[in-house]
């Protein structure tokens, strides 16, 4: 029965919570599968505006059950501060379920995030400074401390006092800050785990049952294709993996499972933090985009990179995720330009390339090639149907499809919940 996935088609802030958001009332589970608080997903429903970083976004949809899985790593007191600030505003999250085997962000990761990207100078990835790359070194260096060992005060008192011996001689010695005192970790953490505690479950196990009873469930990305830690433009990454591998890992859902890959693809590109970005735009044109865009970090309020469409990206997420059908979003942002550039290859050094090049030193040399598409002046944020759309918005849609290897089966005009038109 079907397991669907959601993933970013570019560098993240696609409008993928928007797109969950959407199909949350034809879905049982929303199951969060990578990544961390870093994430920020954006939903707008009625004149209420949500942003979440750790909880799924099923959340919002009363009837789903949003689970946390074992590829997460969570903050828990950012987790807790989160369900708490939704409940103020009514919306319950009693129903969360937490991976016994997700791993933990503890506050020398967060340290060592920050200072580790400070030493690093212009050389820095530019991360949310979460303790995300932190808390996945530790997980594969077999030292992470996971979700059930909160559920054993023996067990969780030994795993802090070990990992912070290693730890606070890196804090000390190498970047010279103050070390943690393992028994005030242990205290805060404790404090958590009495409030997680009915949360946490082997959700590898209930979704596989979920399935067997003919279930949907959404397996829902943070950040995007590119930010892969395989597929994404190494080291300027996340350290998780966002593309539709990465979903059968971080869930425990096999992958002859997964029956539908949605790649959410925005009508242009924006990208956080430091790395190779070819169509950037540095000019007043870059500027118009964020502003009109609101291409703005949802965790860090950082300004987005912003460029034109990027084809080559496109058809790389298409056949790196497998991608059944794309949403298409912030085309209204779109309107109001005489010509729109989409870039449909590179040029490295001379040579025309139609597919990501192989090395990151080409790929740092790679040189936008523009094709024009005609743009369309007409305000779209109220089109109920692709037909609805203006003819020169139509032909860029179907452009781009045809682009990006895979059908379009819906387009976003707007932030709002209503704003998408179904086209397939
Ligand atoms: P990290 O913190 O270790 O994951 O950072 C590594 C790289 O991954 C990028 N990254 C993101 N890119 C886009 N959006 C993200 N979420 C927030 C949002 C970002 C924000 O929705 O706006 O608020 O700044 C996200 N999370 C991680 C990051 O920029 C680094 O390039
Ligand atoms: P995510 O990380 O992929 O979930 O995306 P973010 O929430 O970080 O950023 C997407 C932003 O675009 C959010 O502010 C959404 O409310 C907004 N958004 C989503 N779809 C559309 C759309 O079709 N049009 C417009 N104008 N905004 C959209
Ligand atoms: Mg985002």
């Amino acid at each position: 029965m079907p397991a669907v996935v959601l993933v970013g088609a570019q560098w993240g802030d696609e409008g993928k919570g928007k797109a969950t958001d959407l199909l949350g009332g034809d879905v049982h589970y929303v199951v969060r599968y990578q990544g961390g608080n870093n994430a920020g997903h954006t939903v707008v429903i009625g004149d209420q505006k949500y942003a979440l970083h750790l909880l799924p976004t099923g959340v919002l949809s009363p009837d789903v059950v949003p689970v946390i899985g074992n590829g997460v790593v969570v903050d828990p007191g950012v987790l807790l501060s989160e369900i708490d600030g939704l409940a103020q505003r009514g919306i319950s999250a009693e129903r969360l379920l937490i991976s016994a085997n997700a791993h933990l962000i503890m506050p020398h990761h967060k340290a060592i995030d920050k200072v580790s990207e400070r030493y690093l100078g212009k050389a820095k990835i530019g991360t949310t400074g979460r303790g995300i790359g932190p808390s996945y070194g530790d997980k594969i260096y077999r030292m992470g401390i996971r979700v059930q060992d909160l559920l054993d005060p023996g067990i969780l008192k030994q795993k802090i006092e070990i990992s912070l011996g290693d730890k606070n001689q890196i804090l000390t010695k190498i970047y010279n800050r103050r070390g943690l005192d393992p028994a005030k970790v242990l205290d805060e953490y404790l404090g958590y785990a009495e409030r997680l505690k009915p949360h946490i479950t082997d959700t590898s196990l209930v979704l596989s049952k979920a399935l067997d009873e003919g279930k949907v469930v959404l397996l829902e990305g943070g950040q995007g294709t590119l930010l892969d830690i395989d597929h994404g433009t190494y080291p300027f990454v996340t350290s998780s993996s966002p593309t539709s591998g990465g979903a059968c890992i971080g869930s425990g859902i096999p992958p002859s499972q997964l029956t539908r890959v949605i790649g959410i693809l925005k009508a242009y590109t924006t990208r956080v933090g430091s790395g190779p970005f070819p169509t950037e735009l540095t000019d007043e044109m870059g500027d118009w985009l964020r502003s009109t865009g609101g291409e703005y970090g949802v965790t860090t309020g950082r300004n987005r990179r912003c460029g034109w469409f990027d084809a080559v990206i496109a058809r790389y997420a298409t056949r790196i995720n497998g991608v059944t059908d794309f949403f298409l979003t912030k085309l209204d942002v779109l309107s109001g330009l005489e010509r729109i550039p989409v870039c449909v290859a590179y040029d490295v050094d001379g040579v025309r390339h139609e597919e990501i090049p192989m090395t990151q030193t080409e790929f740092h040399h790679a040189k936008p090639i523009y094709e024009e598409l005609p743009g369309w002046q007409e305000d779209i944020t109220g089109a109920k149907t692709f037909e609805d759309l203006p003819p020169k918005a139509q032909d860029y849609v179907n452009a781009l499809e045809e682009m990006s290897g895979a059908p379009i089966s819906a387009i976003g005009v707007g932030p709002g919940r209503t704003q998408t038109l179904q086209i397939r």
